[in-house]
């Protein structure tokens, strides 16, 4: 069982963890030119209008005790089986209109603060399941990224060719993580390993499993995402 809870951040602890601890291990594992690019930000502020997304209180969604988790409820719900992914050449990549595009492995995330949450995964096939999940905060990995003011909305790729798009605010709450854990211990396979996405605020269709690369953009294109595209709500929040 993980009992670790990271606290939210205030907007000095968050800078202090985003700006320079999180650097620091970049920089100390890698040293490419990529993560040397990153030092410049150190100083710089987050721009505004992120800012304002990432410290503006955003309501916290209840979380369940770890006694109310249900460890055989989450169904596997996958369109097109487990892809095969070689867990250590896995990269998640962060682009689109950002200051600095990463690219990290899963040692790089799992040195950023560990948050843990139980709460309820709802499908609209009509199944629900209390789960625990562990991993980094999104606005963790947006923010080392720096995305530029007009970004709006955030696609996600997996591995499986499952694809989707999510409005900022909704990628940016909180409880919005980006997963490796799951009920206390690593996520399997078929549960999106090496990372997916897990939020109480969104729908199960919207968690994508098997993230390879978060695109931060200032407009959404024709395409939205696998389930959307074929008749589904866009928004689908809880
Ligand atoms: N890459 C990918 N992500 C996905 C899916 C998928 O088929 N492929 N299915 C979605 C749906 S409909 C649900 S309910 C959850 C199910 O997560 P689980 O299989 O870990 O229970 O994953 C979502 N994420
Ligand atoms: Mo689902």
């Amino acid at each position: 069982m993980d009992l670790i809870r990271v606290p939210q951040f205030n907007r000095r602890q968050f800078l202090q963890i985003s700006g320079l601890s999180s650097l620091s291990f970049l920089l100390g594992g890698c040293g490419g030119p990529l993560f040397e690019d990153i030092v410049g930000k150190v100083s710089e502020p987050l721009n505004q209008r992120v800012e304002t997304l990432l410290f503006q209180p955003q309501k916290l969604v209840p979380e369940f005790p770890p006694e109310a988790i249900e460890p055989n409820a989450l169904i596997i719900n996958s369109f097109r089986g487990n892809p095969v992914i070689d867990q250590k050449a896995f990269r998640l990549i962060i682009d689109g209109e950002v200051n600095h595009s990463l690219n990290l492995s899963m040692a790089d995330i799992q040195q950023l603060p560990l948050t843990s949450m139980v709460v309820r995964h709802v499908c609209v096939e009509g199944w629900a399941a209390i789960v625990q999940w562990g991993g980094v905060r999104l606005q963790e990995l947006v923010a080392l990224a720096q995305p530029k003011r007009e970004v709006k909305y955030v696609y996600f790729q997996s591995a499986d060719g499952y694809y989707g798009s999510w409005d900022l605010p909704s990628a940016l709450h909180p409880q919005t993580l980006m997963a490796y854990r799951k009920n206390g211990e690593p996520l399997s396979v078929e549960n999106g390993a090496p990372l997916r996405l897990a939020s109480p605020v969104k729908l199960g269709y919207k968690q994508s499993k098997w993230v390879t690369r978060i695109t931060l953009v200032s407009q959404l294109g024709r395409v939205k995402g696998y389930w959307e595209d074929q008749g589904y709500e866009w928004f689908a929040g809880l």
